[in-house]
């Protein structure tokens, strides 16, 4: 049993391994800049990805600010993302000088939803900024279908997709961009780092360019780029993690086939959807639990877990319409009441990575009210 039991666990290589990455670091004396390492990195993200253009950052919250940047939107113009994600992403809009639109969720994926988006679009509506939450990916094709309909811009905040794929696709290939974070909480992490993936190659440009100064060369500066390169020690540790990336992730898909099988049975209990056709990314493993139906809020429950040294996480919640700087603003919705304000009291992220144990998921599981005898039956 391991405690305290966070609710990720960073991917660390081998110690020596990363000495050696650091001895030829050490050697050459480039740090950061767009070094060898780093290069290299570059290249292997587009081979593991299946992406033509992949551009690393320095974390996913710098890759958001340029992704937005690089679409060149109208200034004041409204970029329709969800209420259910990290800070990062309205943050992004709004640091771009955009103005953040908020569109339900859909009640099984909990991503956003193309019904809500089409009700918030407006003549002002120049972008969606979708997120594929927890692991399950956005209704990529319903998305496309309402920005090809209203000519909007389309980025996918894919922070928690790293690795997925949709019928073979690669996730990093749908719409205009894809954003992925690399921070140490995400299933591949550089301890900190960002990537945009694009399917143009004139973009790459672009992007290089805005990630470093707008400096096009020596003497010229073309945009009004930011400092968003990642060093040479985040790509060492990277070019370390891929190679580890595959056996955590099968890990974490037998725990997520435990924890199926022991969730299953329990009313008021409902479990991530299974997506057909999509290889998941397994970063989140989370539930949503129906107090009437089941009993006890989701506060309840975490709270007890966090007694027994179990640190599960209420991602998302609050939710950004909560936020001081977004909390007047509406949320627009297919349905009658929003559901991204019903199921934010309800979602819970239990602990999902290789150092669960199954003494651990007992100790869950009792929370819930199963015994160790009712455990072993599933
Ligand atoms: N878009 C989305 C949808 C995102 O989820 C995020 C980041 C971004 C954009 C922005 O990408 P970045 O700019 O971060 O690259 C964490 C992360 O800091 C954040 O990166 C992440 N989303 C978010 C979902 O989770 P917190 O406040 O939950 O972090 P913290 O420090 O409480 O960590 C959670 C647990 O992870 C800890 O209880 C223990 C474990 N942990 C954490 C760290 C930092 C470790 O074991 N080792 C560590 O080094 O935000």
């Amino acid at each position: 049993m391991s405690r305290p039991l966070y609710v990720t666990r960073p991917l660390l290589p081998d110690l020596a391994s990363v000495q050696s990455m650091l001895a030829e670091i050490w050697k050459t004396g480039i740090l950061t800049n767009g070094g060898p390492m780093h290069e290299k990195l570059e290249r292997e993200m587009e081979a593991y990805l299946s992406v033509p253009n992949a551009m690393l950052f320095n974390n996913g919250t710098i890759a958001l600010l340029v992704a937005l940047k690089m679409m060149d939107l109208p200034p004041g113009s409204e970029v329709i993302t969800t209420p259910l994600t990290f800070a990062a992403t309205a943050h992004a809009i709004a640091w771009n000088g955009l103005v953040p639109v908020f569109a339900d969720v859909d009640p099984d994926t909990l991503t956003i939803d193309p019904a809500s988006i089409e009700k918030a679009v407006t003549r002002k509506t120049s972008a969606i900024l979708a997120v594929h939450v927890y692991g399950t990916i956005c209704d990529v094709i319903g998305i496309q279908a309402v920005a090809d309909r209203y000519d909007l811009r389309v980025i996918y905040d894919a922070a928690h997709v790293f690795g997925a794929t949709m019928h073979g696709r690669s996730i990093g290939s749908f719409g205009d961009a894809s954003v992925f974070s690399f921070h140490a909480t995400k299933l591949f992490n550089t301890l900190e780092g960002g990537l945009i993936t694009t399917p143009r190659q004139e973009d790459r440009q672009v992007i290089y360019n805005l990630r470093n100064f707008g400096i096009k060369s020596e003497e010229e500066v073309v945009s009004i780029g930011i400092n968003g390169k990642m060093n040479e020690v985040q790509a060492a540790i990277g070019l370390l993690n891929i190679p580890l990336v595959e056996e955590e992730r099968r890990r974490r898909s037998i725990l997520r086939e435990k924890y199926f099988s022991i969730f299953r049975s329990i009313p008021g209990i409902t479990l991530p959807i299974k997506q057909k056709g999509v290889i998941n990314s397994e970063q989140y493993f989370h539930i949503v639990i129906d107090p009437a139906a089941f009993g006890k809020s989701r506060d309840e429950i975490y709270d007890n877990l966090k007694k027994r040294g179990i640190f599960a996480r209420k991602y998302f919640h609050p939710i950004c319409t909560d936020f001081e700087p977004y909390k007047d603003f509406p949320i627009f919705s297919s349905l009658e009441r929003p559901w991204a304000e019903i199921v934010k009291s309800q979602v819970l992220c239990l602990p999902f990575h290789s150092g669960v144990e199954d003494e651990d998921i007992l100790d869950i599981a009792e929370e819930f009210g199963l015994s160790v005898a009712e455990v072993a039956q599933h």
